[in-house]
């Protein structure tokens, strides 16, 4: 029986990691591509997922048995501050849109891409799968937190209407190849890495926003890919899980702008905006979960996994997403 499966938001940092893994991994081992399956990885140039006609036609167009949804309006904190109401609409039409069309075309399987910033801003830390709906989201991403809780709501209709075997994945903040660098946009991690290299290349400080006390968990695009091919081949429970390195591996905005500096080999000035916005203080996400399920995970350490992606970003300037408009 042969086994098709579309990874929707195909073309960005998530999806550009999963097709790495599965055209590097040894056919037929536990991350890599077997011998019954064909991938489809899908931008938005195959079809706006806010236009249920254009979402219907990819999917009838590829039939995919199976389905790792990722395509969303993403942005680091500042663009979330700013556009609450779009992410919330946008992402609310793209979810319902694709839950819907994998319905209507008898789809196996469906996981979806939520966030850890899902998670209630005032809640008993660790976070944990059962925490999802305790409370408020922080204030600075309400609109796209809110839009990612409603698909763990729908992933539940769908089972309990339809039988449908839809789950969902909750990722912490991902880094790697293939980020969107753009200034404003930007998660954390690309958007000082671009601002890096451009004050090493003019000459001009570098600035980091906030007082970088915050603290974060980041996975590495490329193993969080693996994560998700576990958990297509091996988890079949509505219950979202957590995808995450461990809640010990919390480090601060001011160790990572630091990493950042090394891997540049930038020596200028360099300093922090306190203008600007912290957002969230933290939020740690347990593991445990997932570690009990896939039986142990060698995350790749975080230095390491850094320099390569910003090896990844001098390489690939030119064609990499930096907003700037190229000569
Ligand atoms: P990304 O790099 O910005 O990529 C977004 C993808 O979605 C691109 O392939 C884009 O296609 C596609 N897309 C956007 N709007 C679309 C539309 N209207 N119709 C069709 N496709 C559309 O995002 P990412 O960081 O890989 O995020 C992937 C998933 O992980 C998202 O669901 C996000 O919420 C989740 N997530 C990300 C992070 C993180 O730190 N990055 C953390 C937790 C969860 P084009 O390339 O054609 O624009
Ligand atoms: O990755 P980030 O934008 O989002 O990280 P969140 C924000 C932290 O990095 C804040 C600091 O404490 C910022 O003050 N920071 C320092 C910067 N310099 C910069 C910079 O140049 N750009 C950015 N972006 N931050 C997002 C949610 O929250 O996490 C999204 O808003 C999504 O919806 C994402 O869930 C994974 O971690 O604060």
């Amino acid at each position: 029986m042969s086994t098709v499966i579309l990874v929707t938001g195909g073309s960005g940092l998530v999806g550009q990691a999963i097709k790495h893994v599965i055209e590097n991994e040894p056919v037929g081992s536990r991350f890599g591509k077997k011998e019954n399956e064909t991938w489809i990885f899908a931008s938005s140039s195959e079809g706006d997922l806010r236009d249920p006609a254009q979402t219907r036609k990819l999917f009838d167009k590829y039939k995919p048995t199976h389905v790792i949804h990722l395509a969303a309006l993403v942005g680091g904190l500042f663009r979330n501050m700013k556009y609450k109401l779009t992410f919330f609409r946008e992402n609310m039409v793209i979810n319902d849109n694709v839950l819907h069309a994998a319905y209507e075309t008898k789809a196996q399987k469906v996981i979806s891409c939520l966030s850890t910033c899902v998670f209630p801003d005032k809640v008993e830390y660790p976070l944990d799968e059962n925490k999802i709906h305790l409370g408020l989201p922080h204030d600075s991403n309400f609109g796209y937190a809110h839009s990612k809780r409603m698909v763990d709501i729908q992933n539940h209709a769908y089972k309990e209407e339809f039988g449908c075997n839809f789950t969902s994945a909750i990722p912490t903040n991902v880094f790697g190849p293939y980020d969107n660098y753009d200034l404003e946009d930007a998660h954390v991690i690309p958007a000082l890495i671009h601002k890096c290299y451009l004050a090493k290349k003019n000459n001009t400080p570098f600035v980091v926003a906030g007082s970088g006390k915050p603290l974060r968990q980041f996975i590495y695009s490329r193993d969080l890919a693996k994560l998700f091919i576990w958990q297509l081949r091996e988890y079949d429970d509505v219950e979202p899980v957590i995808l995450s390195v461990g809640e010990d591996e919390e480090v601060s905005i001011k160790e990572v702008a630091d990493a950042i500096v090394e891997a540049m080999d930038f020596k200028g000035n360099y300093t922090f905006d306190t203008s600007r916005a912290d957002g969230q203080f933290r939020k740690p996400a347990s593991n445990k979960k997932l570690l009990s399920l896939i039986g142990g995970f060698e995350f790749t350490p975080f230095k390491p996994a850094l320099a390569e992606s910003v090896k990844w970003f001098l390489d690939n300037y030119d064609t990499a997403r930096t907003g700037i408009k190229k000569q």
